[in-house]
């Protein structure tokens, strides 16, 4: 099993990356934040703790979930939804803090994106094996806004399509301090993540974090 050092993916000063035109990697972008990301992270889980979500076809998801924000994202029989309350707790999600808001305007401004402001932010953690398959993001009501996302932890395989199901897609790997700003002519593109391999990184043991931060409102 391969284990990753705190400083193996924070050597180098940040790089962009073009996926498509509007799709960017920041390469190590949020690698100076990783710490403080992080301890936030367990913070705002422990308020509202990672669950497996349910799809609407009644499938546990394999990755765990948690929002932070004015509406957190939401999966269960009744289909997706942008919901202002965590319905494990009744509760509003915790509120954004504020290092997500400038991490993510930043990264946004950095690929071209000026003024973002979002309002929900999906926290993400996966295991060895778990993976997300191939999806549009499309539950928000403002396209016109990009989504920026933040990788923290172990490495993962970022698989970026097309417009369709069908279209050709491609392999990025995901490593920590990675985020991937998306909009434009792709906001709407398929995308996934592979199953985890096996790995152990020393900010996060055999996990891998995700931050997703939209405009869903
Ligand atoms: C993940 N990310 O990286 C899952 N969606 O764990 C996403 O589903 C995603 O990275 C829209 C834009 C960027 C993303
Ligand atoms: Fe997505």
């Amino acid at each position: 099993m391969t284990t990753y050092n705190l400083f193996d993916d924070a050597d180098d000063a940040p790089w962009t990356e073009t996926l498509a035109p509007g799709a960017v990697v920041l390469r190590r972008f949020a690698a100076a934040d990783a710490s403080a990301l992080l301890t936030a992270i367990h913070q705002l889980t422990g308020q509202a703790p990672l669950r497996h979500m349910l799809t609407p076809n009644g499938f546990q998801m394999s990755v765990t979930m948690s929002n932070c924000g004015d509406v957190g994202w939401v999966s269960d029989r009744h289909g997706y939804r942008y919901d202002a309350v965590d319905p494990a707790s009744g509760q509003p999600w915790p509120a954004l803090p504020p290092l997500f808001l400038t991490l993510a305007a930043g990264a946004a401004a950095a690929a071209g994106y000026a003024d973002f402001v979002p309002d929900a932010c999906l926290i993400n953690c996966y295991l060895p094996g778990t993976k997300m398959s191939l999806h549009q993001d499309r539950d928000e009501r403002d396209t016109s806004q990009p989504i920026v996302s933040v990788s923290l932890g172990i490495p993962a395989t970022f698989q970026f399509g097309g417009a369709r199901r069908t279209d050709p897609s491609v392999k990025v790997a995901l490593t920590h301090g990675d985020v991937v700003v998306w909009g434009g002519p792709t906001r709407l593109n398929f995308h996934g993540v592979l199953p985890l391999k096996p790995a152990s990184h020393a900010a996060t043991g055999e996990r891998r974090f995700n931050l997703t931060f939209r405009k869903a409102r």
